[in-house]
């Protein structure tokens, strides 16, 4: 018998050649497939069974960025499902894998960022059965409740079909996370080449603009021009419907004040004359009319109640994609149900040449003024050890003059201040801990950051805040991303002095001695340990001239932050007192 091939008994390797070529198997249609998507970029980390995809996928001159967790390669992608409008792929290997990533996925539906995790699993036969496969794991209905949608592909015909579905359920109304389970026998299977082809296509306009009825936009007119002192609050939405220019036409059109949401900052500058953010607390309180764009009346809004608001009663008007998202909280009076590009300039059509609040826009730009000026004094003030205000106000000062840095933050005070005290000049420039308020989002957020955008990066991280997904480090160095992580070490969760009762090591506390700057170096990045503003303005200066990984540790007092940063009334105590055991 001549040369036999494994796979074909009885053909020579010479007739399993020719014939290969015309073969085409799981692996090569779901990359095909994911290439006519639009994809260039998975994040992930590989194994059993689905290795080949990452080797093949770069082989095509496609990019896949190997993680050393899935959690931080979920994240990424994520994230790039908010900066880009397309999703972000994740691939993992099954069980243990998949549920790494999947709280990423879970995250990412309640973010609203269209995200695919694409995950191999083990035989449908033997996970029925629980006979205990290799990483057995029943991830099909495990991953149903975190996502929009979870969909299993069985036969190879329908790679095509199942990825189109993906994309369009992540991206299509209110965006979110998807679930494709590919079993790892399907990849291995085989199809002639032109029937694979035939089975695949791209998807007709899978984000369809959504216009809001002309009864609602009038209605939403009639409440607006009521209103004696209007208000337009920005959400992430705002952030991700990439109609920046729209939003900024309708601020100013209408001489209304506006604030944002933290990752809508930028959508127009923090810096505009019309930003009430500085005087935030007298908007909420004091506007009579709120105008909702792509923002959720949950927690981070006092569900739109209490003092929060003024204790008052407001009329709302609401745009959102998801119509069930209106009265969730409080009764809207106006709802715009609708893409927030065509509600936005529907809304600017009917409130052309609208009477400006001019005294109540005078009287917020004279509050959010006295904000700023009285901020700036902390933000100067030095310090026997760095505090939050003036580490930061050194940060903010080095940033003002790169405005199109990418900014990723996390942590409790140290992303509370943060927020406050830096500046967003341009849209989509800042990727936060977000709805949950997750910490862990850091290094995955900062390499889709730089990756999605080509841009400078630096990503500011409580000590906590970092320890989730630090050993990214390695990832930022291996890719060599021009990343800078600022890691405001306090020695601990939100405070590094906490004093235990019985002398034991304070479950608030880490080892103040840790020196992160040192892991970066192991790594193969750069890393440098400040104690004060100058030098930490200086280090940042000099990682952003030279694009090279950096992390810098700034070594703040442990006594700076306060419990739980600004949200400290969603904390709960024990009322039987302090430390009373
Ligand atoms: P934030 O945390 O910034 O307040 P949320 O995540 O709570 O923002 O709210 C974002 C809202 O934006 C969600 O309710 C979502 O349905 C909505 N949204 C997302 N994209 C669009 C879009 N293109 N058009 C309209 N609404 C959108
Ligand atoms: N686990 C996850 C995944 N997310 C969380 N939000 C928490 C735990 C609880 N948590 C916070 O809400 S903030 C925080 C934790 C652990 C860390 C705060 O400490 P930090 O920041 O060092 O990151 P500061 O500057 O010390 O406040
Ligand atoms: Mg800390």
């Amino acid at each position: 018998m001549g040369a036999v091939s494994n796979n074909q008994v009885g053909a020579t390797v010479e007739e399993f050649q020719s014939r290969s070529t015309d073969l085409t198997d799981g692996f090569h249609l779901l990359m095909d497939a994911l290439e006519l998507n639009g994809i260039t970029n998975i994040y992930g980390l590989l194994g059993i069974p689905v290795t080949e995809i990452g080797r093949l996928w770069q082989a095509r001159g496609n990019n896949f960025f190997s993680f050393r967790n899935e959690q931080n390669a979920g994240y990424a992608a994520s994230v790039a499902g908010f900066l880009t409008r397309k999703p972000g792929i994740c691939l993992t290997v099954s069980a243990p894998g998949f549920l790494n990533g999947l709280s990423a996925l879970s995250n990412a539906t309640t973010n609203c960022f269209p995200m695919i995790l694409i995950s191999g699993s083990s035989e449908r036969e033997i996970v029925d059965l629980q006979q205990g496969d290799y990483e057995e794991m029943d991830q099909l209905n495990i991953a149903r409740p975190f996502c929009k949608a979870s969909f299993r592909v069985n036969r190879l015909q329908d790679i095509g079909i199942a990825v189109v579905r993906a994309v369009r359920t992540a991206l299509s109304g209110r965006p979110g996370g998807v679930y494709l389970d590919i079993p790892a026998r399907l990849l291995a299977q085989t199809l002639p080449a032109e029937e694979g082809k035939k089975s695949l296509f791209a998807p007709v306009d899978p984000a369809p603009a959504q216009l809001p009825s002309p009864e609602a936009v009038a209605r939403a007119v009639e409440v607006i021009k009521g209103a004696k002192k209007p208000l337009i609050l920005l959400g992430k939405g705002a952030s991700y419907a990439q109609c920046d220019a729209d939003i900024k036409a309708l601020i100013e059109e209408t001489g209304i004040p506006f604030t944002p949401m933290s990752m809508a900052k930028g959508v127009v500058s923090d810096t505009h004359p019309q930003c009430g953010a500085a005087a935030r607390s007298m908007v909420l309180q004091e506007s009579d009319v709120v105008i909702l764009v792509g923002a959720r009346l949950n927690w981070l809004l006092a569900h739109g109640k209490g003092k929060t608001w003024g204790n008052t009663t407001k009329k709302f008007v609401q745009i959102d994609i998801q119509a069930n998202e209106i009265d969730s909280n409080v009764p809207i009076t106006a709802p715009l149900v609708g893409d927030i590009g065509s509600c936005v300039n529907a809304l600017r059509v009917a409130l052309k040449g609208m009477a400006k609040p001019a005294e109540w826009l005078k009287a917020v730009s004279e509050k959010a003024s006295a904000s700023r000026a009285k901020l700036a004094v902390k933000l100067s003030t030095p310090t026997p050890m760095m505090n939050y205000f003036n580490s930061l106000g050194a940060i903010r000062d080095v940033l003002k003059a790169h405005p199109d840095t990418m900014v990723v933050n996390e942590g409790a005070n140290a992303l509370d201040n943060a927020r406050m005290i830096i500046d967003q000049y341009l849209p989509r420039h800042r990727v936060d801990t977000g709805t949950w308020g997750v910490m862990g989002i850091g290094m995955g957020s900062a390499v889709a950051a730089a990756v999605e955008t080509g841009k400078r990066v630096v990503a500011i991280s409580g000590d906590s805040a970092f320890g989730f997904s630090g050993m990214e480090i390695e990832t930022i160095t291996r890719y060599n991303l021009p990343v800078t992580v600022i890691v405001m070490n306090n020695g601990g969760v939100y405070r590094g002095d906490e004093i235990s009762p019985k002398h034991q090591i304070s479950c608030m506390q880490f080892n103040p001695n840790t020196r992160h700057d040192l892991l970066m170096q192991a790594v193969g990045g750069i890393g440098v340990r400040v104690t004060t503003p100058e030098e930490l303005a200086k280090a940042l200066e000099t990682s952003l001239a030279s694009g090279k990984p950096t992390l810098i540790e700034a070594i703040i007092d442990p006594a700076a932050g306060v419990e739980s940063g600004r949200i400290g009334n969603l904390n709960v105590v024990s009322q039987i007192g302090k430390n009373k055991a």
